[in-house]
């Protein structure tokens, strides 16, 4: 196999440590298109999510269609879901895999490759991983959650996963979004692939990545910040409202493929969205409960009681706003939590505060809450029995009184 570009859109000595998955994942990709073998891809419902989705997208159709000749042929052996969980769902995975099954049986389809964005590494993911793996499927994960203990590079999910690119099983965390990695590989796939620095950019400014590999990517889409960080605040309010849909329209024209049409999603969106959230801010703040811990500030907000259920921003964007108006300067140390009746969010900021440790000893200390969920170590967020609210929430800051500093 021969590649049309043999380097990563910039120098990265992390990304050179992957460099030959990259190769892998593109050659099975280029195949599977070459070869009629369907490919499903899916991502998480949030902005770099959507990036990673329409990354790949974007490199993937053109080829489809000069291989199938007809949009119309290119949909029966291509498709791409949002996930509204953080992880694949085991909902999602039999859906795919009824779907494929009937496929297979009623157009002597092949067995699909499935491609997971955003989701795929974590705890969360293994049952419908294997499930799609063992009713056939291929499998190639591009995700950035921590995928839980790993060994020698593999993790417990890696049995399912034909190729898994994910910087934690490299020892790195928090440089890299999925959409930045997944740009490298939509480069791989189809080098005539546009607009890749800049969905690289929004996604990992959306994701709060941060590091070197972002700024050469910010650089290269010769724009600004704040106009990258305002094109991921649109994308991530269209993911809201698009629900279970691909947006490939909307989202590809939010990141810049119709320019008149982004100027309103984009310019429009953000000035309705900057005044609905100033007023969020106002509630935020007056419900917020403040305490000291050594140097640390600790923020408390009942997130669900101040935005009604199902509008945008969640408890999870909320509470980061609350953060960002909280931080005086960029070195206070702060953890913010963010709870309703059965879930918990957790966002911190200059401090050794690790979410995915202090998920673990809930786990531990509090078995019947049901402590479930993850994410990274500076912005998770978990479910629990009810029930277990108070106990939770009173382990939590337990935890972090001793663990702090
Ligand atoms: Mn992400």
């Amino acid at each position: 196999m021969t590649y049309d570009n043999k380097h990563f859109l910039i120098n990265s000595p992390i990304l050179e440590q992957f460099k030959q998955k990259f190769f892998k994942a593109a050659e099975l990709i280029k195949s599977a298109i070459s070869t009629n073998v369907p490919i499903t891809i899916i991502h998480h419902a949030d902005c770099d999510g959507f990036c990673a989705g329409i990354a790949l997208e974007q490199a993937i159709l053109p080829l489809l269609l000069e291989k199938l000749g007809s949009e119309r042929s290119v949909q029966t052996l291509y498709s791409r879901h949002p996930s509204k969980t953080p992880f694949y769902d085991y909902a999602d995975a039999t859906r795919d895999v009824n779907q494929f099954m009937n496929n297979i049986q009623r157009f002597k389809n092949k067995h699909p490759l499935v491609i997971l964005l955003d989701n795929g590494s974590t705890a969360e993911d293994y049952y419908a991983l294997k499930k799609a793996k063992i009713y056939g499927a291929t499998t190639i994960v591009i995700d950035h959650h921590y995928p839980g203990p790993m060994k020698e590079g593999t993790c417990k999910n890696d049995p399912y996963i034909d190729i898994h690119i994910n910087p934690h099983l490299i020892g790195d965390d928090g440089h890299f979004s999925a959409g930045m990695l997944s740009a490298e590989l939509a480069r791989f796939i189809n080098h005539e692939t546009k607009n890749l620095p800049l969905i690289a950019a929004v996604s990992a400014i959306a994701d709060k990545i941060t590091g070197d590999a972002l700024e050469q990517y910010v650089h290269k889409t010769g724009k600004h910040f704040h106009d990258l960080k305002r094109i991921g605040h649109a994308l991530d309010y269209e993911a809201h409202h698009l629900r279970f849909n691909d947006g490939r329209y909307t989202v590809a024209d939010i990141l810049g493929a119709h320019h008149e049409r982004q100027r309103f999603l984009v310019e429009e969106i953000n000035e309705m969205l900057d005044e609905k959230i100033s007023k969020y801010k106002i509630a935020a703040k007056k419900f917020m409960k403040l305490s000291k811990i050594g140097n640390i500030t600790l923020v408390e907000l009942d997130t669900h009681k101040i935005i009604p259920h199902g509008e945008y921003p969640g408890p999870g964007k909320l509470l980061g706003y609350t953060k960002e108006e909280l931080l005086r300067d960029q070195h206070q140390p702060i953890i913010c939590l963010g709870y309703g009746d059965f879930s918990l969010t957790f966002r911190a900021d200059n401090c050794d505060f690790d979410a995915n440790k202090v998920i673990k000893h809930l786990q531990e200390a509090l078995p019947h809450a049901h402590v479930t969920g993850g994410g990274h170590a500076h912005a998770a967020s978990i479910r629990f029995a009810a029930l277990a609210k108070h106990e939770v929430l009173e382990e939590t800051r337990k935890y972090i009184k001793e663990h702090s500093s």
